[in-house]
């Protein structure tokens, strides 16, 4: 079986509420949207790039040239029955894993649907409830962080993260700790940090949190072993581990103790799969990360969620924390107990919305097979 037909649209989505972080702030998301048609199924993915090139390289603009002008020819002749097949087709490609994975993902949901099989069976989950974490951004004040996190334990989150940058960390640490003693909690500094603040570093150090994630930049796999060497704390990397072999280079020096697995940034599910692999091999805890998602994205992120490797909770919320309305059907959703239920129907479980998304569209595109 090959694509007869990928559609790219590029959705507008206001989020409830700004979501700031060490390297900006987002208000509203640009999505690209790829449904992929094959033997009358459609498979649907969702690129994570934002909508600047601030978090990684990627931004939406980008991407959308990249799966037009680059993605989708390679695909073409590729027999996807696989999707394996796909991922090696694209690897050609250096870099712009958001882009190849928008269409990667919608692969594996295309087959998962073709099969009749839930995407997170075919992928080798092995587990129907995952747990859920929640990434809280940076604040306008300490009291407005704490009520955010009264609010998120709440609704049952099992780990609390926030957001740090330079001059926004110890103090909110140790106000968050000085309120809720004991949670779970960890802190992500989306690379804003350098050797230079090893003093701060050090100091959050002292807070029993679960992680420091990505303190450094992407590049400095090196400093961030030496970091590691000087903490307690797990450092968890997460813009650093951009593929398998990344990841392999990253533990073999000790530049973590955990590994943030984000289905965009490495490429896709069959990349992400080889890191779970990894790590579980070599006894190093995994979970998933979010880019902000909408509800096909989000739903990609449950599915990989459910691979055994995937022992601590991830980023992956309920949809009402994001959006007034979402594009799937039922919303994803997190129960009272902190878990997501993954659905027991072919690919990615839920039903796309294609009304709302036509109505939320600002482009389209179609790449279409020539009829014999
Ligand atoms: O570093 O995990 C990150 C959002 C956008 C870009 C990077 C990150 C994040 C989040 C939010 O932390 C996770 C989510 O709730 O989707
Ligand atoms: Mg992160």
């Amino acid at each position: 079986m090959r694509f007869d037909s990928v559609t790219l649209r590029e959705i507008a989505l206001d989020l409830i509420a700004p979501f700031e972080t060490s390297f900006g702030r987002t208000t509203d998301r640009r999505i690209i949207l790829v449904e992929a048609r094959a033997d009358g199924a459609s498979g649907w993915g969702e690129c994570v790039a934002s909508e600047g090139p601030f978090f990684n390289e990627e931004f939406t603009d980008g991407a959308w040239e990249v799966i037009r002008q680059f993605v989708i020819p390679r695909l073409v002749e590729v027999e996807i029955d696989d999707p394996e097949a796909v991922s090696a087709a694209l690897k050609p490609i250096r870099g712009n894993r958001m882009a190849r994975a928008a269409v990667e993902t919608a692969a594996w949901d295309l087959v998962a649907r073709h099969r009749g099989l839930p995407l997170w069976r075919m992928l080798g989950g092995s587990r129907q409830a995952i747990d859920c974490g929640v990434s809280i951004g940076l604040q306008p004040s300490t009291e407005g962080l704490i009520e955010k996190v009264r609010r998120e334990l709440d609704s049952g989150y099992r780990r609390i993260k926030i957001k740090i940058a330079p001059g926004r960390d110890v103090a909110l640490v140790a106000a968050v700790r000085d309120r809720f003693g004991d949670i779970v909690l960890s802190v992500d500094a989306n690379s804003a940090y350098s050797l230079a603040d090893l003093d701060t570093l050090e100091e959050l150090d002292q807070f029993g949190l679960l992680m420091m994630e990505q303190p450094l930049r992407p590049g400095d796999l090196i400093d961030h072993a030496k970091l590691q060497a000087r903490l307690s704390t797990a450092i968890c990397l997460d813009e650093s581990v951009v593929d398998d072999e990344s990841c392999r280079q990253a533990l073999e020096i000790g530049a973590c103790r955990i590994v943030n697995i984000k289905l965009g940034r490495v490429g896709g599910h069959a990349e992400a799969r080889r890191i779970a692999d990894r790590c579980a091999d070599a006894g190093v805890p995994v979970w998933c990360g979010g880019m902000l998602e909408a509800g096909i994205g989000r739903m990609h992120n449950a599915a990989m969620s459910s691979l055994g490797a995937f022992t601590l909770p991830g980023d992956v919320s309920d949809s009402r924390r994001y959006w007034l309305d979402d594009i799937v059907e039922p919303r994803p959703t997190v129960e009272p107990d902190g878990t997501m239920r993954l659905p027991e129907l072919p690919g990615i479980g839920v039903a796309i919305r294609r009304e709302r998304i036509e109505a939320l569209t600002k482009r389209q595109w179609t790449w279409e097979r020539a009829s014999a």
